[in-house]
């Protein structure tokens, strides 16, 4: 699972099949909006970049990304060739943090089975701010374009 010494949001446009005429709905949640708000640049960048155009592109926010799992069940109810749900779950002194990402990731899942679109977990869960950092526009990344990536291939294995 480890991502040290490995950037893998450095793709090659070419191997990546295309975007064009596809509708992507991204939910963001605002905890910790630094690292979303990167993870969302680096998303939509990706998905324009790979032919998607901007109006086929709808954002919505949550508060944090224990709600990423409605947002994403309320976008599905419009016509998207995927879904993707980005967040930032930073260990903190109490239990919280296991609860919102095991509910977060539980839940995603369950939208996968339970949907006809595929939905992705875009979701990072840190111990550390720095770690949060280094994943979304920093030294190992940023996992926003891993997951706009994912969106497209699994979009295209959908069709
Ligand atoms: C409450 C909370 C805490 C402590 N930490 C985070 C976090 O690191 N990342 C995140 O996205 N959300 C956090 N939240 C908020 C929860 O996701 C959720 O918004 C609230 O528990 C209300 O349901």
């Amino acid at each position: 699972m480890a991502t040290q010494n490995k950037n893998l949001s450095l793709f090659n446009k070419a191997e990546i099949p295309s975007a064009k005429g596809m509708r992507f709905g991204i939910v963001v949640a605002n905890w910790n909006g630094e690292i979303t708000n990167n993870l969302l640049t680096g998303a939509k960048s990706t998905l324009l970049e790979c032919g998607a155009s901007d109006k086929q592109i709808t954002i919505i926010e949550v508060p944090g990304s224990f709600e990423l799992v409605f947002g994403a069940k309320l976008l599905s109810k419009k016509k998207f060739d995927a879904i993707i749900c980005l967040g930032s779950v930073i260990q903190g002194e109490t239990k919280h943090f296991d609860f919102v990402c095991n509910a977060v990731s539980l839940g995603i899942k369950d939208l996968n089975i339970a949907l006809g679109i595929p939905v992705i977990f875009g979701v990072l869960t840190d111990n550390t701010f720095e770690q949060a950092i280094s994943r979304s526009g920093g030294k190992l990344g940023n996992k926003g374009i891993e997951a706009a990536i994912t969106a497209i291939k699994m979009a295209h294995l959908n069709k």
